[in-house]
């Protein structure tokens, strides 16, 4: 690919500069270490490694949400773009942004692209889909961040009629005060004639979440191991050295699975760059990330509560997965 040609088309703004994202990142270790159960950011799963990694598990067979989510958007791209008119497409989280293509043709086909804004933490996979988004859709402008969906969603680029897609169901990643900060922050971040798109990972028999995660081929485990090797290399720790079981399971009353590992043996892992040792008892969690399962009502209700109202909820023909759209509530 010919970057130069690109480049006029193409711009790349980075609001976490490394300083930042360390130190923010170290502040939120050093406090998940010290909570119950013990945590890590799950951004420390997203390194270049994690990146592809993720990818990998998106082709499982026991991972069904990337290929549920996908006929939906095929079934209904059209249909997003004919209702929300969007000039800009955003994308929170975005990744290789694999299946926002159909958002993007969509929009296209109905004549109202001009700009896809992809915004994501890791900087390296986010450069890689500008361009190649750039080069696939030859009349659009792309204008990438580099940032936290966190904190930087004021930033997002304005102007135009926004759709600001969040895929994959990355929002049940986010713990329910944490998701509801998120909401909040979108409601107003956005403007009368913007819409959000989310996709939800919706509950169902607890067998089938269990296996999307416990995969034959052990790809979700090295994804999970993966972020203990990025805070090796980053803390100077010793949790690769140390013995953890991984574990994903699914916890019924919060409606999530647990994602992380369990300590085998009682252990201390020493963590230099945080000044810290931290004691693991036998069997004693060290949580990397939740993947929450949704039900309409109760995140209808999520939405109401940000003030955001839902406009439209679409699923897979087996029910597994849906596609919100949702719009500033009016007051
Ligand atoms: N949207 C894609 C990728 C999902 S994986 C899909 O549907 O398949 C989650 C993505 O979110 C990764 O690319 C990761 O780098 C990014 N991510 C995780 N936490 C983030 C944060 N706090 N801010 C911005 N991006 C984040
Ligand atoms: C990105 N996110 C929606 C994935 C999920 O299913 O919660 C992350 C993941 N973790 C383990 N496998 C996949």
């Amino acid at each position: 690919m010919d970057r130069t040609a690109l480049a006029p088309r193409v711009r790349v703004e980075v609001l976490v500069d490394a300083d930042d994202r360390r130190a923010a990142l170290h502040d939120a270790t050093f406090w998940g270490l010290r909570d119950t159960p013990k945590q890590v950011p799950a951004i420390w799963l997203y390194d270049e490694r994690g990146s592809r990694l993720f990818d990998e598990i998106t082709r499982l067979p026991e991972y069904y949400l990337t290929r549920r989510e996908r006929e939906i958007l095929v079934a209904r791209a059209p249909e997003i773009a004919s209702v929300t008119q969007a000039d800009t497409l955003v994308e929170l989280g975005s990744g290789t942004s694999e299946k926002t293509r159909l958002l993007l043709d969509a929009l296209a086909a109905e004549g109202t692209l001009g700009r896809f804004a992809p915004l994501d933490v890791s900087e390296e996979v986010l450069v890689q889909s500008a361009y190649a988004i750039a080069e696939e859709y030859p009349s659009i402008a792309v204008h990438g961040v580099v940032g936290d969906f966190e904190r930087h969603l004021p930033s997002i680029p304005d102007g135009g009629r926004r759709l600001v897609a969040f895929l994959g169901s990355t929002i049940g990643n986010l713990p329910p005060d944490a998701r509801g900060r998120f909401l909040r922050s979108v409601a107003t971040s956005i403007g009368p004639d913007d819409a959000l798109l989310l996709g939800l990972d919706l509950v169902k028999d607890p067998a089938r979440i269990e296996a999307a995660y416990n995969d034959a081929a052990g790809v979700s485990e090295r994804f999970q191991r993966n972020a203990l090797a990025h805070l090796d290399r980053e803390l100077g720790s010793g949790f690769t050295r140390a013995r953890f079981d991984y574990l994903a399971r699914w916890d019924a009353l919060n409606e999530w699975v647990e994602l992380g590992f369990r300590s085998a043996g009682a252990q201390v892992v020493q963590v230099p760059e945080l000044g810290v040792e931290v004691s693991f008892a036998d069997v004693e969690r060290l949580r990397v990330e939740v993947s929450t399962k949704f039900r309409r009502e109760r995140f209808e209700e999520e939405l109401r509560a940000a003030g955001l109202a839902l406009e439209r909820w679409w699923t897979d023909a087996g029910g597994d997965f849906a596609l919100c759209l949702a719009v500033r509530a009016s007051v």
